[in-house]
């Protein structure tokens, strides 16, 4: 595969990386090349209409963008392009990242945003379900999701003692 991207990863803040590398780890996992920015909707908004109006172009499949608090990101840069956009809702400091689920999940109908839960386990299978996508143009990658998938069935089945390390 080309070292080309074929999954945007965006934030809004360097301060949503500890939780947006989730995502990242899993497309590492999975083989799937992916940028990685920050952009930001209410402080460089110029940039965020660039980045989603050339997404297309530059041959992006999915966009994972991740917010917290007013999370605005994903649902203006949805409304900018037709590449699918994930919005993984970062864990807020003031309500814990209820403000930005809220913020992204409520789109008005007509401008979807494929919304993942809130913070770590949201980034993990907003990268699980780009690889997904990506998939479906790419057995090879589906290949790998299989794999993975495999081994966490198998990892829950080899070890059913809570206990056990
Ligand atoms: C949002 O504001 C970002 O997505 C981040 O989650 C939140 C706080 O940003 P910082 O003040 O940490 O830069 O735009």
């Amino acid at each position: 595969m080309s070292d080309q991207p074929l999954v945007g990863i965006i934030m809004g803040s360097k301060s949503d990386w500890p939780t947006m590398e989730h995502a990242a780890q899993m497309l590492d996992e999975l083989g799937v090349p992916y940028e990685v920015r920050v952009v930001s909707a209410h402080r460089t908004p110029d940039l965020m209409f660039e980045y989603a109006e050339q997404a297309e172009p530059r041959g992006l499949k999915v966009i994972i963008a991740g917010a917290g608090g007013a999370a605005h990101l994903p649902g203006m840069v949805a409304a900018k392009t037709l590449v699918p956009v994930l919005g993984v809702p970062v864990k807020s400091r003031a309500l814990n990242g209820q403000d930005s689920l809220l913020s992204i999940v409520q789109m008005p109908g007509g401008v979807p945003v494929g919304t993942l839960a809130i913070g770590e386990a949201g980034a993990k299978n907003a990268g699980i379900l780009a690889a997904q996508i990506v998939a479906n143009e790419n057995e090879a990658v589906r290949e790998r999701l299989r794999d993975w998938r495999q081994a966490q069935t198998e990892a829950v089945l080899n070890c059913p003692d809570p206990r056990v390390e």
